[in-house]
């Protein structure tokens, strides 16, 4: 791998999409390897991911406009279906996934932080779907996730006007959790995803997942998943931990994943 950069910090997990000269750009190469990364995660030692791009200018300045510039129809459809294939892999990844967000993250860009089930950003972040302004849609999600996060008025604002918008606007309208000085954002995604990792890991997965499947089903439908993620948490070694630690009045002695 050298697009794609992986290592892990205790149960921590970190991805970073390293091509920095183009301010990390996704190329195909990048979405293979991502996809190949993804694949290679053991998801029984590892507690949650933190996706973040390399440099200090960067998270992801989009899709590679020098790759895409002269696809045909079916080319263009093709790019966006692997774009989507290993996006829809991360977000439904079973480990809680944060994006630290350190610079750029416009067209697909954006749409990797979205895929992500968390996102915090540095001071410095600029978020943005621009792909109007270059003649075509957002093309990995863009004109799905960013409403569901946002809000439809607000995402078909940005994506129609190919505005750009900074750390705080982001924060305002709840595309980003948290906003920090640059050098602090790290350390910060690595508390967060730790703080994560002590939980008790088939509740976090289940309710991730109850929460993913949940959302664009009926109410009545979307809490069947709720029920049966919460039943299948009774069948677990931490469950027992977990209330049994609360009724002995003392602190869990740490989750055990079964
Ligand atoms: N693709 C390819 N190269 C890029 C990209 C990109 N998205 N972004 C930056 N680069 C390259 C630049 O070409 C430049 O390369 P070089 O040094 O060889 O000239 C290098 O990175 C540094 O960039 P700049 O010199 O432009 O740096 P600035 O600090 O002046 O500007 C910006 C930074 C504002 C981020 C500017 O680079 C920019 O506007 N980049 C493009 C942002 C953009 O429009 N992104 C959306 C792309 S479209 C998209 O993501 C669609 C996703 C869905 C695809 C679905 C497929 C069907």
């Amino acid at each position: 791998m050298e697009m794609v950069l992986f290592e892990e910090r205790g149960q921590v997990g970190i991805i970073t999409i390293n091509r920095p000269k183009v301010l990390n750009a996704l190329c195909s190469q990048v979405l293979e390897e991502l996809n190949e990364v993804l694949d290679g995660i053991d998801t029984q030692k590892l507690r949650a991911l933190v996706v973040t791009g390399a440099g200090e200018k960067s998270f992801v300045a989009g899709a590679d406009i020098s790759e895409m510039s002269t696809l045909s129809k079916e080319e263009g459809e093709a790019f966006g279906k692997k774009g989507n294939d290993v996006f829809l892999k991360l977000e439904a990844f079973p480990l809680p996934t944060i994006a630290a967000v350190n610079g750029f993250a416009l067209g697909g860009g954006c749409e990797l932080a979205m895929s992500c089930d968390i996102r915090i950003c540095s001071e410095n972040a600029m978020f943005g779907q621009p792909e109007v302004g270059l003649g075509i849609t957002p093309g990995f999600g863009g004109t799905q996730r960013l409403a569901r996060i946002v809000g439809t008025g607000m995402a078909k604002e940005l994506v129609f006007s190919a505005r750009n918008i900074k750390a705080a606007e982001a924060h305002r309208i709840g595309l980003v959790n948290s906003v920090y000085a640059q050098e602090e954002l790290m350390e910060q995604a690595l508390k967060l995803a730790n703080r994560i990792a002590n939980n008790a890991p088939i509740a976090v997965q289940a309710a991730k997942r109850a929460m993913n499947e949940g959302i664009s089903l009926p109410i009545d439908q979307a809490v069947v998943k709720e029920e049966k993620a919460f039943g299948s948490c009774f069948a677990t070694a931490d469950q027992k931990e977990g209330m049994g630690a609360f009724l002995e009045k003392r602190k869990p002695t740490g989750f055990i994943n079964k």
